[in-house]
């Protein structure tokens, strides 16, 4: 029976089975040492008079477990048996793993079928998929529905970034920028809905920080009062989010040297207005309406410094920055935020608008033509109750929380401005 490379320190002196990839390899003639990876962890084995097969190789080992201070995880296998399952038949492009994080990042992504196995090369996507599993649980426990909406769409929900175009039969259709019409229809049924799905943004601009597709953690609530309860909601939601990801993937997490964020218990609070004059009068940097990067940046060192937060909330956006459907304020502003995390913005929400009326006429408002919009405006003559949600972008997430220097590393296979393959 197959043992894993992590419950290897319960065996010492037992004979086990390992099977998983050869990672690295040495031959000193009459020894051959070489370093056996699988999902769990890396563990050293020893054997002799053999010619190892090329690193990446899939191998299955049978050994003895024996303690050695020098090897790592105190601990190796004494090969007894060793057996290429499938043979690496070429040296990888990038080595793994003496290369793995350093090489340059267009090589790393170009092989990435390859480079991805690199221990931590695939760490920030086993802490992706704990936060994921914290979401659903979350939310899952506060009575919401998982829901699966299209993602072949006929009009884009976000206005401002670009849409890529598909053929749909005879018609011209788009790949879904985000399932905010749906999500907001189907709170009419289920009061209260969450989707974990890919959406796309046709950006031109290639930053560290942008994805052309990403994996988007919506959430939607019926019959709230204000956008009080969302911001209460996502407080608690990113507690168990961080505390899965604590739990079920520590030993990523130290591997990348994660820096453990500090999330109080209430999110200090900015709204825009604030913000904007905070960085004008006190931080130097008179900002436009629209929060740059970089005014972004500063708020979070600020948040940091004055209340020992790495997240902050700017609510109350200004009507002319958020999409048609957010609720406005008499005032010019809406019931809009969103969230920064190590300053930068993690999450966008807010109030929706939830009558037909002021819905058609803020559509008009911004110049959009409510034909597109038929299916998801119907709804809204049936009782749609007060609601609103927020959307948390999965990868940035998961940059942030583990200082990676590039959204692209959170994702498997990132499709940004030059890259289709692989
Ligand atoms: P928004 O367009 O602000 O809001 O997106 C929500 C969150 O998604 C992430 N995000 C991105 N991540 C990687 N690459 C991108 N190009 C990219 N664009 C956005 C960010 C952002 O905060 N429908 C609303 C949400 C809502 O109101 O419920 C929406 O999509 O983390």
């Amino acid at each position: 029976m197959r043992t894993l490379v992590k419950d290897l320190p319960e065996k010492i002196g037992e004979t086990v089975e390992l099977m998983g990839f050869l990672h690295w390899r040495r031959d000193l003639g009459k020894v051959q040492f070489l370093l056996l990876r699988d999902r769990t962890g890396v563990v050293q084995v020893v054997t002799g008079g053999r010619r190892l097969p090329l690193p990446e190789s899939s191998l299955r080992v049978v050994g003895r477990v024996v303690a050695n201070e020098k090897a790592p995880g105190g601990l190796e296998v004494q090969a007894e048996e060793l057996e290429v399952l499938s043979p690496a038949l070429e040296p990888t492009p990038v080595e793994i793993p003496k290369e793995e994080w350093r090489a340059n990042p267009e090589t790393l992504l170009e092989y990435r079928y390859v480079t991805l196995r690199g221990e931590k090369a695939r760490a920030p996507l086993r802490v992706q998929a704990a936060l994921v599993r914290g979401f659903r649980r979350y939310l899952d426990r506060q009575g919401f529905t998982e829901v699966f909406t299209p993602k072949v769409v006929r009009a884009g929900a976000e206005g401002g970034s670009g849409l890529f175009g598909v053929d749909y039969f005879e018609h011209r259709a788009y790949l879904a920028q985000s399932p905010q019409l749906y999500k907001q229809i189907l709170v009419g049924v289920y009061e209260r809905v969450y989707e974990v799905a890919p959406v796309w943004r046709a950006e031109d601009h290639a930053t560290s920080r942008h994805l052309n597709e990403y994996l988007s953690l919506d959430v939607e609530m019926g019959f709230i009062g204000s956008e009080e309860e969302l911001l209460r909601l996502e407080e608690e939601l990113l507690q168990e989010m961080l505390e899965e990801a604590y739990v079920s993937a520590g030993r990523e997490m130290e591997l990348l040297e994660a820096e453990r964020p500090s999330l109080p218990r209430d999110i200090p609070r900015l709204t825009h207005q604030e913000a904007r004059r905070l960085l004008r009068e006190e931080l130097g940097y008179p900002a436009g309406a629209d929060l740059s990067e970089e005014a972004e940046r500063l708020l979070g060192q600020y948040a940091k410094k004055r209340w020992g937060s790495d997240w902050l909330f700017i609510t109350r956006y200004p009507r002319a920055l958020r999409p048609f459907y957010t609720y406005p304020e008499p005032d010019g502003t809406t019931r809009g935020f969103d969230l920064l995390f190590r300053g930068l913005e993690i999450t966008s929400g807010g109030q929706r608008i939830h009558r037909y009326e002021e819905l058609l006429e803020s559509l008009k408002a911004k110049g959009m033509d409510p034909e597109g919009f038929r299916g998801y405006l119907e709804v809204f003559k049936y009782g749609m109750p007060p609601h609103g949600g927020f959307a948390i972008g999965a990868e940035r997430l998961t940059q942030k929380l583990l200082g990676l220097p590039n959204v692209r590393y959170a994702r498997a296979f990132p499709r940004d401005r030059h890259r289709l393959e692989p």
